[in-house]
């Protein structure tokens, strides 16, 4: 079975490596040899509008598929400063590829692929409409390349999200021109490794905050009036208090290392909530009860009662995340900038997809998020939530750097919490204000 997986591997491998880097670009003819294939002849007889599709000659005219143009919405390097001088703030980000050993409950370690030696790596914060210059660093001790995807860019993959060996580095820039909660993520070296180092934990997010801020938010209760139910709308103020909520898998060997059969089965060792499973659970299943750093000990998040909280959820697996809140109900879930539901009990949220989810607690008590999959409730993806009158420090790497869009992000205190090396826990220590300054502890 392994030999099967891993053939079947390559040639997934190679197929979309040879699409994105190879250096020819051969059409392929639709239909030939199939009867039943829909030829542009006959689409043309459906679809009324000239199909201007992406031919072989459309792709030679820009150099073929291994070209050195920048997409859309890329800024060359050399433009980023007439950006800043037009007005568009630029955020210069340094990320920095690093493979540690980090902790799973039962006092083991695995093999983690890092972003400055956190999973997930730090939360970048941004404004619709500034530019982007992110710099990846691969530090010559690493024993592979890296690479750098964010989704938040409109921009050619090639050469930009390609690879970066040991020793060396990479700088692009883009506008962020879209808002949400967009995935970042390594893509191996030329695609190839991306699972592992995807599900190794080279992964993070990138908030895009509308440039207007949010709109506020329409509660529905209800209320008894004269002897009647009536509806009780209210309008809540954008302002929140913010939460970031990252899913995904870990797929293990016994010693600690990847298991790519074991992805291709989904076969989950432990499902995590912003790197760590459990990481949010105290109270049922206690598997972060020994650990000796002060930091991977599990911890609720706490919440305040009849106020605005906003979760940016990301799902960076290999599974769906069926997002529910055990006790709660999602007052607002939007997508792709476009509300999606108001009032609903479970979000759906693919591979790579954001929702951002806001909720008023009513009353003070035990609120539970998990992904409603049994299985992936019980390898790890159960957070516990207390609902109190008072808002207390809550865990650095569930919550976001704070907005520079006004009326936006209610500060919260927080201490650290993080799936991150001794290194970097120490670092974050000693940056009390990290979730203050554009990019947190996570
Ligand atoms: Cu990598």
């Amino acid at each position: 079975m392994n030999k099967r997986y891993s053939t079947l591997s390559i040639v997934a491998v190679v197929a979309v490596a040879s699409f994105l880097f190879g250096s020819t670009y051969s059409n392929t003819q639709v239909g030939s040899g199939n009867a039943q294939s829909v030829s542009p002849a006959t689409i043309d007889k459906v679809t009324p509008q000239t199909i201007d599709s992406v031919t072989a000659k459309d792709v030679q005219s820009v150099g073929g598929l291994v070209f050195n143009m920048v997409g859309a919405d890329a800024i060359p390097l050399d433009q980023v400063a007439i950006e800043k001088a037009n007005g568009r703030t630029v955020h210069e980000i340094t990320l920095t590829a690093q493979s540690v050993k980090l902790p799973i409950p039962g006092g083991q370690m695995y093999d983690a692929m890092t972003f400055d030696g956190q999973v997930p790596g730090p939360t970048i914060r941004v404004t619709q409409g500034d530019v982007v210059e992110v710099t990846l660093n691969v530090p010559s001790t690493e024993l592979t390349g890296h690479s750098l995807d964010m989704h938040a860019a409109q921009i050619s993959a090639v050469p930009n999200f390609g690879p970066v060996m040991p020793g060396k580095s990479n700088t692009y820039a883009y506008i962020a021109n879209y808002p949400g909660a967009f995935k970042y993520h390594c893509e191996g070296v030329g695609v190839i490794g991306m699972d592992q180092h995807v599900l190794s934990g080279m992964y993070g997010m990138i908030i895009v905050d509308p440039l207007n801020g949010y709109h506020k938010l329409l509660i529905t209760r209800t209320a008894t009036q004269n002897g009647q139910v009536v509806l009780n709308n209210t309008l809540i103020d954008p302002a929140a208090y913010e939460f970031t909520l990252q899913f995904n898998q870990l797929y293990l060997n016994a010693d600690g290392s990847y298991n790519q059969a074991a992805m291709f089965l989904h076969n989950t060792t432990w499902t995590v909530i912003n790197g760590k499973p459990f990481g949010y659970d105290p109270v049922v299943t206690k598997v972060w009860n020994n650990a000796p750093a002060a930091n991977d000990k599990a911890a609720p998040l706490i919440l305040p009662v009849g106020q605005h909280i906003r979760y940016f959820v990301l799902n960076q697996g290999n599974m769906p995340v069926f997002f529910h809140i055990v006790g709660g109900q999602m007052d607002r879930v939007t997508q792709g900038n476009m509300v999606q539901a108001m009032g609903t009990q479970t979000w759906d949220i693919g591979g790579s997809q954001d929702a951002i989810i806001d909720v008023v607690y009513d009353q003070p008590g035990a609120y539970v998020i998990v992904n409603h999959d049994y299985a992936a409730i019980f390898s790890g993806a159960a957070a516990v939530q207390l609902a109190q009158a008072n808002p207390a420090p809550n865990p650095s790497d569930a919550v976001p750097p704070v907005s520079s869009v006004p009326d936006t992000s209610i500060p919260q205190q927080t201490f650290v919490h993080c799936e991150c090396s001794s290194d970097r826990a120490a670092q974050l220590n000693m940056t009390e204000s990290g979730n203050m300054t554009g990019m947190s502890g996570q």
